[in-house]
């Protein structure tokens, strides 16, 4: 198969062209390094130091053999986007190239008029050059579970449920309702695949993915593989962020009450995931939704769990809930369907409580370079 992976530089970019590589499918990707920029912006950088582009490709093929060709570009540039499509005739592409942090989204209004058009652009872009170019290549999207909130039914894995509105009965898409600017982006992106396919027939896995842990995956064999990690406010995510709290004696900053509950899966089982989605895609002209994640924990939880891992380790954890910084609902009922990845076979591999300890012992040799953005740690982004 051959794969374009939109967003090749981020933490599941970088490893999934690592994981299809390996599996023998052909990988191009495209980054226009925005990530590397940002966390720069706000004062912090990835916990392991990041090789160029170049350097990264090099790595690839002296510790796996493996040939990966890197774009840095813009997927917002179309006719940039245009060229590589038409230069490569990809099977299947996967859309990352987004702006992914909740925090980011929320700073102010230019920071939320960027994700928009950051978010938009790109997958409209994406759309058109499919169409343009072979209607038929599949369209792996990275959606997200929060474009869904956190509503008191069971959330389905479906794009319609049967509904009846003012005594009428219909079909109407799952209701959504998201938690920040960043996520009512992925909304609009669900919306705008689904119209586009409806109207062109595109082929598409929208995935819904829950927060993401971790810092190994089978195919980072050494340091110079590794994957960004980030632990800031901004582009930090709670498990990641906890473990870095952990190691460098911050209490673990749970916000509010903590019973904020996600659906979270290790990196390694994401590219299982991913894997199998882009292995056995949907029937053409098929819209497929799979919601993705492993284990199911409040934010509470992820903090006892650190610190008892954290002891284990022989470090000094303290729980310092904080105030909320967003605003979201801090208990509710929470249980998404689950069918899609299990019927292709999936299982995860990895589970919370093993894999922090993993997290602090990659990190713990970078304590020095984590205590240099110590103070990019604490939330300052509000919501309101
Ligand atoms: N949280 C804390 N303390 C922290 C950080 C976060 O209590 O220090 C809480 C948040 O308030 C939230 C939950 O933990 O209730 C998850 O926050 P997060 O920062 O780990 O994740 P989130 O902002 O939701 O976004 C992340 C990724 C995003 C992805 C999403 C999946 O950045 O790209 O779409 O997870 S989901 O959460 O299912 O929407």
């Amino acid at each position: 198969m051959k794969v374009l992976i939109l967003g090749i530089d981020g933490y599941l970019g970088w490893p999934l062209a690592l994981r299809l590589a390996k599996r023998g499918h052909e990988v191009v990707g495209i980054d226009n390094l925005s990530t590397r920029r940002f966390s720069e912006e706000v004062g912090s950088d990835s916990a392991f130091p990041l090789p160029k582009p170049e350097d990264r490709v090099k790595e690839a093929k002296k510790h796996l053999d493996v040939d990966i060709t890197f774009y840095v570009g813009d997927v917002t540039d179309y006719n940039f986007l245009l060229d590589v499509i038409r230069r490569h005739k990809p099977d299947t592409i996967v859309h990352f190239a987004e702006q992914r942090s909740a925090p980011y989204s929320m700073k102010d209004r230019d920071h939320a008029v960027y994700t928009v058009i950051n978010n938009e652009v790109s997958t409209l872009n994406l759309i058109y050059a499919v169409k343009n170019v072979d209607p038929s290549i599949h369209i792996l999207k990275m959606g997200t579970m929060g474009e869904y909130g956190t509503p008191n039914f069971d959330i389905p894995e479906n794009i319609y449920v049967e509904a009846i509105v003012n005594g009428k009965k219909d079909k109407i898409i799952v209701p959504r309702k998201a938690g920040s600017v960043y996520h009512w982006t992925k909304v609009h992106d669900t919306d705008f695949l689904l119209y586009f396919h409806e109207l062109w027939g595109l082929t598409v896995t929208d995935i819904m993915q829950g927060p993401v842990y971790g810092t190994r995956t089978e195919e980072i064999v050494d340091e110079s593989l590794r994957t960004r990690f980030d632990f800031d406010e901004t582009w930090g995510t709670v498990v990641n962020r906890f473990c870095v709290q952990a190691i460098l004696g911050i209490p673990l900053t749970v916000y509010g009450k903590g019973g904020q509950t996600r659906g979270f899966i290790s990196l390694e089982d994401s590219m299982e995931a991913l894997t199998l989605l882009l292995e056995h895609p949907p029937n053409q002209g098929e819209y497929r939704v799979a919601n993705q994640f492993a284990e199911i924990y409040s934010v509470k939880q992820i903090a006892e769990m650190v610190k008892k891992a954290g002891e284990e380790l022989g470090l000094s954890v303290e729980i310092g809930p904080l105030p909320n910084p967003r605003v979201e609902a801090e208990e509710h009922y929470y249980n998404p369907e689950r069918k899609v990845l299990p019927s292709l076979g999936f299982y995860p591999k990895k589970n919370l409580r093993d894999e922090i300890k993993n997290i602090i012992k990659d990190l713990l040799p970078y304590k020095e370079r984590l205590e240099r953005f110590k103070h990019a740690i604490l939330p300052k982004t509000k919501w309101k």
